[in-house]
């Protein structure tokens, strides 16, 4: 941290690159929603559309998406009147401060991100700019706010790191102590929750099989199927979490009801031990319906008025840039610009 008090404020933002998986849940809503209620920080909350675009997006879904992620947001328990929900095309402070970022992060900094590196695969040169620098305009999103903490998935830690990176950098270069340097809240049981077809690979929203995520969207055949289909070994689940460390299936099946349940999953393994998966995995899909289905139905009951969700985005946008153009202005100080009289 720097010697600066900060507000303790919360940011963090979700893509409307698909429909919403468990993974977002559970890594990133579920908690969102925690924070909210804790009552302990500010809570700014965004629908990424900028993000989104650095891979193609046909508009008519990209608009559909959005509406629906807000939608999710709500759904799980965000609540407009405690926190800001927008979307972040409509703040232009969070464009206009990544492209300062994009002056001040480099482009070795770039090159590592893994999600570069898995997103662009073999084929960079064809990617998007926007792409490549998309870490710098996360962390505009980020500082922009003067956010001190970022709940996020563990796919995600790296791109704070680098906003942190930016921050510190910033700071020293031009001799301030204005940003702060964010804390990640990365943990608990679905810090990263994996596909269903590969242990190794985290539930993705792009990914293209659809049996290898359960959707926000799913109903309850579907996810019964889905849970019934999942990756697993042979063997029973043994006495003690510790004896899943090389089983990366069958302890992503018992994390995901630790997370679903709000448990640790020691304490799921002491009453799931020596189970069969004819056994356990009715269970989850049981407990997963439970626990999404009246989100679904609510998330539903949302989008049949869109004038409503596209209100509340409008006034979180408002809200949204109340706080961060003062901040852009400083900014913008701090670098030398002129300022329009
Ligand atoms: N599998 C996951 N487990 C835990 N957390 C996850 N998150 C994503 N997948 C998992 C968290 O969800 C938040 C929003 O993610 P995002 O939509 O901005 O993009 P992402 O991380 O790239 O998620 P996806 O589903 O993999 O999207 P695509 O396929 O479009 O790239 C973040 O906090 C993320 O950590």
């Amino acid at each position: 941290m720097t010697g600066t008090a900060f507000t303790p404020r919360v940011f963090s933002g979700i893509q409307p690159s698909g429909g919403l998986t468990l993974g977002n849940y559970l890594g990133a809503l579920k908690r969102f929603v925690d924070m909210q209620d804790a009552d302990t920080h500010e809570c700014v909350f965004c629908v990424v559309d900028l993000h989104a675009i650095t891979v193609w997006q046909n508009p008519e879904d990209l608009t559909r998406q959005t509406r629906e992620i807000a939608a999710a947001f709500l759904a799980a328990g965000i609540d407009p009147a405690k926190a800001i929900l927008f979307n972040q095309s409509q703040a232009p402070e969070h464009a206009q401060l990544g492209w300062l970022f994009s002056c001040i992060a480099r482009m070795g900094w770039m090159r590592r991100m893994t999600q570069w590196k898995d997103k662009a695969g073999k084929n960079s040169e064809e990617a998007s700019l926007g792409l490549f620098a998309y870490p710098a305009l996360m962390a505009a999103d980020i500082l922009v706010h003067h956010a001190t903490h970022v709940p996020v998935g563990d796919d995600q830690k790296q791109h704070l790191e680098l906003t942190r990176d930016v921050a510190a950098k910033f700071n020293h270069d031009y001799g301030v102590d204005f940003f702060p340097i964010t804390e990640p809240v990365i943990g608990g049981p679905a810090a990263r929750v994996m596909s269903l077809r590969d242990g190794t690979k985290k539930m993705s929203k792009s990914d293209p099989s659809d049996m290898s995520r359960i959707n926000l969207s799913d109903d309850a055949d579907a996810i019964a199927q889905k849970f019934r289909k999942a990756r697993t070994d042979p063997e029973p689940l043994p006495d003690s979490y510790e004896g899943l460390k090389d089983r990366p299936e069958a302890r992503n099946l018992v994390d995901i009801l630790a997370a679903l349940q709000d448990r640790t999953p020691e304490d799921v393994m002491s009453e799931v031990a020596g189970q069969g998966w004819g056994q356990f995995k009715p269970h989850l899909a049981e407990v997963a319906v439970e626990t999404m289905g009246p989100i679904t139905a609510e998330m539903n009951r949302l989008l049949a008025d869109p004038a409503e969700i596209d209100r509340i985005l409008a006034d979180g946008a408002e809200r949204a840039s109340a706080i961060a153009a003062p901040i852009l202005a400083r900014t913008f100080d701090i670098m030398g610009m002129v300022r329009r009289a």
